[in-house]
């Protein structure tokens, strides 16, 4: 069964503690179960992670270049601000979603440059917690070869 990774950088464990009016009030477990049961319609496995740290999602996008069909990043603040990130990304070959639950265009200035962008496959952002189900939705899409 292919595994689609999703990857969650800083901050997001304190998803529903605190600014539900941007973020949300769903928690990042509810968010995996809401991909758990989507990817599941499509006979796809997750492997769902968070970290605070920079160089883990590094070595877990290194480790998704062979374990993995296809990666949903929300790499949040590193997003606007990670090199390294942009490099592990240019290394890979699956497709990548950078998904967002804000929308960080309508957001202060400093969060709308994204080092994800340039080497994602597409971006979801906005949506909320539906957008890890819309890059399921777009990735299985992709992996089964749709052509529209
Ligand atoms: O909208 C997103 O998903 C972001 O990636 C979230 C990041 C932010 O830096 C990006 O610009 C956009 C921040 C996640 C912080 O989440 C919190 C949740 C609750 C309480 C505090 C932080």
């Amino acid at each position: 069964m292919a595994t689609l990774y999703i990857l969650n950088g800083p901050n997001l464990n304190l998803l529903g503690t605190r600014e539900p009016e941007v973020y949300g009030k769903q928690t990042l477990a509810d968010i995996e179960k809401l991909a758990r049961d989507a990817a599941k319609k499509y006979g796809l496995e997750i492997e769902f992670r968070q970290t605070n740290i920079e160089g883990e999602l590094v070595n877990w996008l290194q480790e998704a270049r062979t374990k993995a069909a296809g990666v949903i990043l929300n790499a949040g603040a590193y997003t606007h601000t990670s090199i390294a990130i942009h490099d592990a990304l240019k290394a890979t070959t699956m497709p990548v979603v950078e998904v967002h639950l804000s929308n960080p265009f309508a957001r202060e200035p400093f969060r709308h440059h994204s080092y994800v962008s340039g080497v994602a496959t597409g971006v979801i952002c906005g949506f909320g917690a539906r957008g890890y189900v819309l890059a399921i939705d777009a990735l299985a899409s992709l992996l089964a070869g749709a052509k529209a």
